[in-house]
């Protein structure tokens, strides 16, 4: 265990900064073995703060080399220098610090504040990077005006890029250059971003809704300059999007995305120099899957929209995480839906949220969307800040209205603008443009855990009314015992056999329907309430919680024969493929029970009928089939199962294969037609139509080649034929999964031999082969970590051996004598050293220990295990003591 134990900042301690930088002055020369960053900065005290006030800088792995104040250098003994600060005692009201400091951006493993990628310089400032670049206060309500140049030698590094605008270049002395950038936008130190290297770039322009020409640039290595016009084309869909959604026009000449291999998380918003993992900005057909594809788009218009909701109104700690990253996601969210499927879109996104925040929630890691405390805010980049806190945001606009909800985001950027702000500042700008009460919504932010809101329908056909019975609680979660109810809008309708009945409330008058009287939005604001529903002429089956209108647990007494309704035509298309899977899940459970028992599994012939059902149903969108014959993912059976108990790994795999393999065989025909049909040999558009062809198409496959060999023949051929990177994995996939150990290994041989040069594919590569549940699935991924192609500084890399065997392979991460644990907690030890964040983030699989059948003990004695070593970031310590605790 560590000597002293890293400190925990409190919420509540929060104040306000007593001395401004207004502007800030870099020199960076940048050189093979360290760099030397001279900042000037113009610092004046806030008014009202003491004059004994300390002036504490942070830094940290900085070696200074000179300080200079007011141009007089500051001798030993005027000063005070730690491993996280620079103290000067006594300074006057306004002045001019300068410091030189030297650091090893080449030896910068972590990947945070100034680092090598490849051969280019880059940055990482976001949270608290930038203190290990320059002493500064790194914290984001302190802005300034920043000037940077960056000097370095011309031949290596031709392109040098900083925030802003490019305002002088020179060429010096033995071959090095210098650029000089300035940035007229005050900028907290988490946006300030540097780059310099050997780069190409693709260029293209954008002429913005007041006539403003802004030049679009991406930077890529050189080999990868084919693959940067999706994230163009996405680029300047953004743009037009924001002006025409949320009227929010960009604001400089000059938008640079730069793309770079090594990179912690998906990508950063720094001020107009965008900096990108490979992953998230390059794609081809060949390279890139449909998914790679979206995922691409959704990432270029997030950092974007992050000009706005983020950069111009940012926030006043890192406690409003999601003041930018909720209100973001939820803008990215809209901004895919409107560019493809809304339902598909939301599909997608309640996967995630109920697979990984909903778990998030349950669990040791739990904290509010505006958390209290925390130890180290890069552990607090999570699926509860991001997802849920977009949730949040989507729920005001529920609320709200369309309109009304513009008009409060016009009324926060206007208010704002230039400005450090709070989640409660956004909530306030809300409900003034709005008129809608938010007090008892707050709690959203403020309260941890999902609740549970557990509904039951009576029909009275004598009175023609069906009273719907609502009641909400959320349980406990660590360091929050009491809950209150909360605000949760309940989007709803009844279906009755012909289709959506008129709804009206007892006590309202038939004139306050509106023109689509079949759908509502009820306010659930108390521990039980109930809606009574007249003039109801049949036994509705509710149709609740549309298009997953909150972030609940909702548990309706449904039979089967009503979610068979529900899912045949309701008007919810969300709805429609929520019931798919609520039946599935049954289903799914009484095998699970039956193969416990020792019995032959009987797979109900009622879903083996409503997936036919739905197979057949030509209305629906091909990409809203092929989700709802889709059965609910592992990860996520293991959640529901550890929500009311302890999930069974072992069993909830043999019975989803087992449904898996009943639907298989028993629609084989079916899928062999729908493969027919939807098999194309075309050259490769990412349309929206073309991605859902390919995604039932490709669903078909799957069940085909676990049916028989001729469907693992039917996979080669396509893995062989394929012209694109969808059709060749899911191609090689299902031969890895259901084909015998000389087809799966030729493949995956094959695959590498032809794609070895292309990055991203073998990434894809590496990721697949960690999924497989095989036997000798740890040996196989220990094998690949000894491969050419892995690289433990490579985050890619490890997310996709070490990261997709923790989350993506459960039968052998939770092997029975404990191998997937042990092997986590040495490979999370090891990047300790080199990556506190990847480390960190690696280990959230092990902080679930409680959730697993027999295996609770072993989880927990890694854990322990880890929390014993010396010397642990405090990355891994919060999470290693949080899940402890
Ligand atoms: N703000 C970026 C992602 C990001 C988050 C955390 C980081 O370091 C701890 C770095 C980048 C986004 O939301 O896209
Ligand atoms: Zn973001």
């Amino acid at each position: 265990m560590r000597e002293a134990q890293p400190a925990t900042i409190y919420l509540k301690d929060y104040e306000p900064p007593a001395y401004r930088i207004e502007q800030t002055q870099l020199h960076f020369a940048l050189h093979e073995d360290y760099a030397l960053v001279t900042a000037t900065l113009s610092i004046a005290r806030t008014a009202g703060a003491p004059e004994t006030q300390a002036l504490v800088l942070h830094g940290q792995a900085l070696k200074l080399e000179s300080i200079q104040l007011d141009g007089n250098t500051l001798g030993e003994g005027t000063y005070v220098i730690d491993e996280a600060s620079l103290t000067l005692e006594a300074v006057p009201g306004e002045f001019e610090l300068r410091t030189v400091v030297r650091i090893e951006p080449q030896n910068n493993t972590s990947l945070e504040g100034l680092y090598k990628s490849r051969t280019m310089f880059c940055t990482q400032c976001e949270a608290e990077g930038f203190r290990k670049i320059t002493y500064f206060l790194d914290r984001p309500d302190v802005m300034s005006i920043y000037t940077v140049t960056v000097e370095a030698d011309a031949a290596r590094y031709p392109v040098l890029l900083s925030n802003g605008n490019c305002v002088a270049t020179e060429a010096l002395a033995s071959g090095r250059h210098s650029a000089t950038w300035h940035d007229p936008f005050p900028k907290p130190a988490y946006l300030f971003a540097l780059v310099a290297g050997d780069l190409s770039v693709v260029e293209d322009s954008f002429t913005t809704c007041s006539g403003r020409e802004v030049d679009l640039k991406i930077f890529v290595e050189p080999k990868d300059l084919d693959k940067c016009d999706h994230a163009m084309d996405s680029l300047k869909r953004s743009m037009r999007w924001d002006e025409e959604t949320f009227g929010r026009e960009y604001d400089l000449d000059i938008f640079n995305i730069v793309a770079v291999d090594d990179f912690n998380m998906g990508a950063m918003e720094n001020k107009s120099l965008n900096i990108f993992n490979t992953s998230c900005v390059l794609a081809s057909p060949d390279t890139t899957t449909d998914a790679g594809y979206q995922r691409v788009e959704s990432i270029v218009a997030h950092e974007y929209f992050h000009n706005w909701s983020g950069n111009r109104v940012t926030c006043r700690d890192w406690f409003q995480l999601s003041l930018k990253e909720g209100f973001t996601v939820f803008r990215d969210a809209e901004f895919s839906s409107d560019m493809g499927s809304r339902t598909v879109k939301r599909v997608e996104d309640v996967t995630v949220l109920r697979t990984s925040q909903f778990a998030e929630d349950a669990g040791p890691m739990a904290h509010p969307v505006r958390p209290d405390s925390f130890i180290e805010i890069s552990n607090f980049y999570t699926v509860t800040v991001y997802e849920k806190g977009a949730e949040v945001v989507r729920m005001i606009h529920t609320l709200l209205g369309a309109e009304s909800f513009r008009r409060g985001s016009d009324l926060y950027f206007q208010r704002h603008d230039g400005q450090a702000v709070t989640c409660e500042d956004f909530v306030l700008a809300m409900e003034d443009a709005s008129g809608v009460d938010l007090g008892l919504f707050r709690r959203w932010y403020s309260q941890a855990g999902t609740p549970e809101v557990s509904a039951s329908g009576v029909y009275d056909e004598e009175a023609q009314t069906y009273t719907l019975t609502v009641a909400q609680r959320t349980p406990p979660t660590p360091g929050q015992t009491d809950k209150q109810p909360v605000v949760i809008p309940l989007a709803m309708g009844l279906l009755g056999d012909a289709g959506n009945l008129p709804l009206r409330l007892e006590g309202e008058l038939p004139d306050t329907e509106t023109s689509d009287n079949t759908h509502r939005v009820l306010t659930v604001d108390s521990a039980e309430q109930r809606f009574v529903f007249t003039g109801v002429n049949e036994a509705p089956v509710p149709s609740l919680l549309r298009g997953f209108s909150a972030p609940v647990r909702l548990d309706y007494p449904y039979t089967r024969k009503d979610l068979q309704a529900l899912i045949s035509h309701d008007a919810d298309g969300f709805v429609r493929w929520d019931a798919s899977q609520q039946l599935a899940v049954q289903v799914i459970m009484d095998v699970q029970a039956q193969l416990d028992a020792g019995s032959e599994p009987d797979v109900d012939p009622l879903l083996i009928d409503s997936v036919a059902a739905v197979i057949a149903d030509t209305s629906l969108d091909p990409a809203m089939v092929a989700m709802m014959v889709t059965l609910p993912g592992e990860n996520y059976l293991a959640e529901l199962a550890s929500h009311t108990g302890q999930a069974d790994v072992d069993g909830i795999h043999a019975a989803r294969d087992s449904v898996r393999e009943a639907l298989a065989s028993a629609l084989s025909e079916q899928w062999q037609s729908l493969f027919g049909r939807l098999h194309s040999v075309e050259p490769y558009q990412a349309s929206g139509p073309e991605i859902a062809r390919r995604s039932l198409c490709n669903a078909a496959l799957g069940y085909l080649s676990a049916d028989s060999v001729d469907g693992v023949e039917l996979a080669l051929a396509q893995y062989h034929g394929a012209n694109n990177m969808t059709d060749r994995l899911a191609g090689l996939q299902a031969v890895a999964y259901f084909g015998n150990d000389v087809q799966r290994d030729a493949a995956l041989a094959d695959c590498f031999d032809k794609w070895h040069h292309e990055a991203l594919v073998v990434n894809q590569w590496l990721q697949l082969q960690a999924m497989l549940p095989l036997e000798d699935a740890l040996s196989r991924v220990q094998a690949l970590m000894a491969h050419d192609a892995f690289d433990l500084r490579n985050p890619n890399k490890v997310r996709a051996v070490i990261g997709a065997f923790a989350s993506g392979n459960p039968v052998n991460f939770h092997r029975r004598d404990g191998a997937g644990y042990r092997f986590l907690r040495e490979q999370v030890a090891v990047l300790d050293g080199m990556n506190p964040q990847i480390a960190s983030r690696l280990l959230g699989p092990l902080t679930k220990w409680r959730n697993y059948q027999g295996r609770g003990d072993m989880m927990r004695a890694e854990l322990e295990e880890l929390a014993a070593v010396s010397g642990l970031s405090p990355d891994v310590f919060e999470v290693v003591s949080r899940s402890l605790a």
